[in-house]
């Protein structure tokens, strides 16, 4: 097959967005639900020593799970992600963050408000650098807050006006199970949740290698670098900055000497 995600590159590279449907079965949701509960569970206790979580607007956000729970592995290194990832940033990328959004009834959610999610950066990425695939482990539609965007936004380096917004902005509608890819400098929001359950989300950011990642993997993983190249690229082991003069040389002892058996 000569270009797998066609349609799907051409809506990212002009609307800013896609979604491809199907994509985790019923069971798995069920499972991704339930283990997003006790990740954040997890982290509300660690955090009850200074604060209390939910007062904060970290409130309902299960960062960096896969290092709670080796099972999120399979969510951001999976076969049905990976090759459309590579379709757009290439072959060298990282995994900049994973977080699961937990979107309660009636209670405001701290993403709901405008932003891209290069956090501040106001400006145009063409090539691009970072995309999001934001996994619906819930049904997001008009009653359960589905993410709210404005097209083509990834396009202009400023934030568009109030009005502009109010007027062009729309809901993205996917049926659980659905990867819903969208450009990180498009503006968006969390949509409010009008049902009677929750609505989640599983979030990826990949970037290319260059992107610092939303807190430092390797460390987040104690430094245990994985056998697998492939693994070891996208958890970002390969592009942290050398800590001093020897670790500098050691890198680049290692790409001259890879590059001499190409
Ligand atoms: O919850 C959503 O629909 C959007 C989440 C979001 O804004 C983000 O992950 O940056």
């Amino acid at each position: 097959m000569e270009n797998n995600f066609k349609k799907e590159l051409e809506e990212l590279d002009i609307l800013g967005y896609t979604i491809i449907e199907d994509v985790l079965s019923p069971d798995e949701l069920a499972l991704v639900r339930k283990k997003i509960f006790e990740v954040y569970e997890i982290q509300k206790k660690e955090t009850e020593p200074f604060f209390d979580l939910d007062s904060t607007e970290e409130s309902n956000i299960a960062r960096a799970p896969f290092v709670y729970d080796k099972f999120f592995y399979t969510l951001f290194n999976n076969d049905k992600i990976i090759p459309i990832i590579r379709a757009i940033l290439g072959n060298y990328f990282i995994l900049q963050a994973q977080n699961g959004v937990i979107v309660y009834p009636n209670l405001v959610h701290s993403m709901s408000n405008w932003h891209r999610d290069l956090s501040h950066m106001n400006f145009v990425c063409d090539p691009m650098i970072a995309i999001n695939a934001f996994y619906c482990i819930t049904d997001f539609n008009s009653s359960t807050g589905a993410t709210q965007l404005v097209p083509h936004s990834h396009k202009i380096g400023y934030q568009p006006s109030a009005e502009f917004i109010e007027k062009h902005s729309i809901s993205v509608e996917a049926k659980a199970g659905s990867l819903f890819l969208f450009n990180t400098m498009m503006f968006h929001q969390t949509g409010r949740n009008v049902s009677d359950g929750p609505r989640i989300g599983l979030s990826h950011m990949y970037t290319k290698y260059f992107v610092k990642q939303q807190m430092d993997i390797p460390a987040l993983l104690n430094f245990e670098e994985p056998e697998d190249p492939f693994l070891h690229m996208l958890l970002g082991f390969g592009c942290n900055v050398p800590t001093n003069v020897l670790n500098y040389r050691k890198h680049r002892y290692e790409v001259t000497k890879n590059r001499k058996k190409k």
